[in-house]
């Protein structure tokens, strides 16, 4: 059973946006700005509505520069997310009810407060390269298995 969900991380060097996710899935950490693919709608359809829902900005252009499994051991599910790169946007980032926007800096990207496999793969996003990975993850925030690969497209 498998799952599509959206991410997308807007870079302006030297700083990225991110927003503390208020409720839901991944309260309480920052992320990027996505979420589920609903039916009839096309990923990059899904990606530009959910940053529009949660950050209140519009995507115009955006690259998608990976996709990430991430399974919970004991879950048959598995998350496929899509992951884009947007280095504008019309409009001022907003607080919404899900999330809170912030600038930060590439040399303070919070990863303490970030899911776990972020740390691995938002260096890769951060010089331009393109990946493909799957995480498995344990209790709390353990990783069990990991495969991250730089690719020529995604
Ligand atoms: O609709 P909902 O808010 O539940 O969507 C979850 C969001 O979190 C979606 O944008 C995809 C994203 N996401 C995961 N797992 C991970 C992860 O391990 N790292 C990061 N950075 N984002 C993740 O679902």
């Amino acid at each position: 059973m498998k799952k599509l969900l959206t991410l997308c991380i807007v870079h302006q060097h030297p700083n990225v946006l991110l927003g503390m996710k208020k409720r839901g899935f991944g309260a309480g950490r920052w992320n990027g700005f996505g979420g589920k693919v609903s039916q009839g709608e096309t990923i990059e359809e899904a990606a530009k509505r959910e940053m529009m829902e949660e950050s209140g900005v519009e995507l115009q252009e955006m690259d998608k520069v990976g996709i990430i499994e991430f399974e919970f051991s004991g879950n048959p599910e598995i998350l496929e997310v899509h992951i884009f790169k947007a280095d504008n946007f019309l409009g001022e980032p907003s607080e919404s009810e899900e999330m809170k926007p912030q600038w930060f800096h590439i040399d303070e990207i919070p990863f303490s407060e970030m899911w776990p496999d972020d740390i691995h793969w938002i260096p890769m996003f951060l010089e331009g390269k393109k990946f493909k990975g799957k995480f498995l993850f344990g209790e709390g925030d353990s990783i069990l298995q990991q495969e991250l690969l730089e690719v020529e497209a995604v």
